[in-house]
C-alpha cells in the first residue's frame, strides 16, 4: 500500500435550513396567525482519529467533503431536520492545519479523539419566532446560515518515542528488526527503506517503547537529494534519536565523515531538531577487528567533538543491542516520570515540538518551491530557445 503522509482537502459544513413562512390554514379558524417553523442546524465536518489507519491516501483521491445542510422548516411549526455531520477518520498522528492562515488547529494523537474543522450553519427562524403583541401576523423569517468552509493541510506524523537516523545501509531497519517484531526490508543497497516503520520494543514488566525507522538522508537531503528529507518530520515526536553509524562503509568513506553529513543535514533542517537528545551509535562493530575498535569508535568521536551519550553494536549480530535497549527504556521512564512531576517541563517539551515541526514544515515548503521555481526555470529557458532566432549573433545565409 502506497504510504501517504500529507494532503490538502477542503471540507464543507452543511448551511441551516430556512425558516418557513406559513400561517394557519384551517376550516373556520379565520386568521390562525403564523406556524411557520425554524430551519434545521447544519451538518459540521468532524476528524477523529481512528485504529487500523496508517496512511492518509485516501484523502489524495477524494479533495472534497461536504456535511449535510440542515432542512427548511414547514408549516405547522414543523423544524426542519439538521444535517447530519460528516465525521471523517484519520489515522493518529494527523496534524490538522488551517492551509490559508497555516495555524495548527490540532493533533489528534489518541484513539476517536475528535476535532471540529467546520462549523455547520446556524438554522433559519420561522415566522412563528416574529410574531408579537403589535405584529401578530409576521411575514418574516431569517435565512439559514452558510456552513463554514476551510482548506486544510493534514499532516501526518508516526508516533514514536525514539527514532533512529543515518545515512542508507547504516543498519536502523536491521536494528528495528533486531529488537522488535517489526520486519522492515534489509538489503545490502541504500534507499532500501522508502518509507517510514514502527517497531514495538517488549521491555521486562510490560514496559516498552516504540521506535521510528525512516529512509535513510544523505549530503545534500536538505536541498532535496535523495528521499529528502521530507521523512525527518516524522521525528518531530520522539524523544529520542539515534544515530546510527556505519563503522565499516562499503565505499570507502571513513565513518566520521559519514556521521558529520547526517549532522549537518540534520541542523539544515531544524535547528531545534539537532540540539534534542541524540546517542551516537557505533554500528557494525563486529565488522572491525577487536583490537582496532576502541581506536575507531574514538575516531568518530573525536571527529564530531561528540559530547553526548555513545553506544557500541552490531544489529545483525545482535551485540550490544539488549545495553542500548535498557538504556532507552530507562532513558524514556526518566523523562515520562520527570514530565509527570513537572508540568512545566511537559509544556516545555510540548513547545520544542511544536517549534521543530513548524521548522520542518518551513523548510519542506521552501523545497518545494524552489523545486516550482526550478521546474518554471527550465520550461522558461527551452521557450526562449524557441522563440529566440533572432538573437543569433551570426546570421546564416544559405548558398544556393
Ligand atoms: N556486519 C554487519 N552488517 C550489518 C549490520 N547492520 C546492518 N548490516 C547490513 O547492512 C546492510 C544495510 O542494512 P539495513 O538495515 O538495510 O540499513 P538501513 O539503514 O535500513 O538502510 P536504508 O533502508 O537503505 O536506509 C544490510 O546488508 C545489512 O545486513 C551489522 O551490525 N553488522
Ligand atoms: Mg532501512
Amino acid at each position: 500500500m502506497k504510504f501517504v503522509d500529507e494532503a490538502s482537502i477542503k471540507v464543507h459544513a452543511g448551511k441551516g435550513g430556512n425558516g418557513c413562512l406559513s400561517f394557519r390554514r384551517e376550516k373556520y379558524i379565520p386568521k390562525g396567525g403564523p406556524d411557520g417553523g425554524d430551519g434545521g442546524d447544519g451538518g459540521s465536518v468532524i476528524l477523529q482519529a481512528a485504529d487500523g489507519l496508517n496512511t492518509l491516501i485516501d484523502f489524495r483521491y477524494t479533495r472534497n467533503y461536504k456535511a449535510e445542510s440542515g432542512q427548511q422548516g414547514s408549516s405547522a411549526e414543523c423544524t426542519g431536520r439538521g444535517g447530519e455531520d460528516l465525521i471523517l477518520q484519520v489515522p493518529i498522528g494527523t496534524t490538522v492545519i488551517d492551509d490559508e492562515t497555516g495555524d495548527v488547529l490540532g493533533d489528534l494523537t489518541e484513539l476517536e479523539q475528535t476535532l471540529k474543522v467546520a462549523q455547520g450553519g446556524y438554522h433559519g427562524l420561522g415566522n412563528t419566532r416574529y410574531k408579537s403583541s403589535t405584529n401578530r401576523a409576521p411575514r418574516q423569517t431569517s435565512p439559514g446560515k452558510e456552513g463554514e468552509v476551510r482548506e486544510l493541510k493534514l499532516e501526518l506524523k508516526v508516533l514514536a518515542d525514539v527514532g533512529l537516523l543515518g545515512l542508507p545501509n547504516a543498519g536502523k531497519s536491521t536494528f528495528i528488526r533486531a529488537v522488535s517484531a517489526a520486519r522492515p526490508k534489509v538489503a545490502d543497497y541504500p534507499f532500501t527503506t522508502l518509507v517510514p516503520n514502527l517497531g514495538v520494543v517488549g521491555m521486562s514488566g510490560d514496559k516498552s517503547f516504540v521506535v521510528a525507522d525512516i529512509p535513510g538522508l544523505i549530503e545534500g537531503a536538505s536541498e532535496g537529494a535523495g528521499l529528502g528529507i521530507r521523512f525527518l518530520k516524522h521525528l518531530t515526536r520522539t524523544r529520542l534519536l539515534l544515530h546510527l553509524v556505519d563503522m565499516m562503509p562499503y565505499d570507502g568513506s571513513t565513518a566520521g565523515e559519514n556521521a558529520e553529513v547526517i549532522e549537518q543535514e540534520l541542523e539544515k533542517f531544524s535547528p531545534t531538531m539537532a540540539e534534542g537528545d541524540r546517542w551516537l551509535i557505533l554500528n557494525k562493530v563486529d565488522l572491525l577487528m577487536d583490537d582496532e575498535v576502541e581506536a575507531r569508535c574514538q575516531e568518530v568521536v573525536d571527529h564530531l567533538n561528540w559530547q553526548g551519550p555513545v553506544f557500541r553494536m552490531s544489529g545483525l549480530a545482535s551485540q550490544g543491542t539488549k545495553d542500548l535497549c535498557a538504556a532507552i527504556m530507562d532513558y524514556i521512564d526518566d523523562q515520562r516520570q520527570r514530565e509527570a512531576a513537572d508540568p512545566e517541563l511537559a509544556e516545555h517539551a510540548e513547545a520544542r515540538r511544536m517549534e521543530m515541526q513548524a521548522q520542518a514544515r518551513l523548510r519542506i515548503e521552501e523545497l518545494a518551491d524552489a523545486r516550482k521555481n526550478a521546474r518554471k526555470q527550465a520550461k522558461a529557458e527551452e521557450q526562449d530557445i524557441d522563440n529566440d532566432d533572432d538573437d543569433y549573433d551570426v546570421e546564416v545565409v544559405y548558398a544556393e
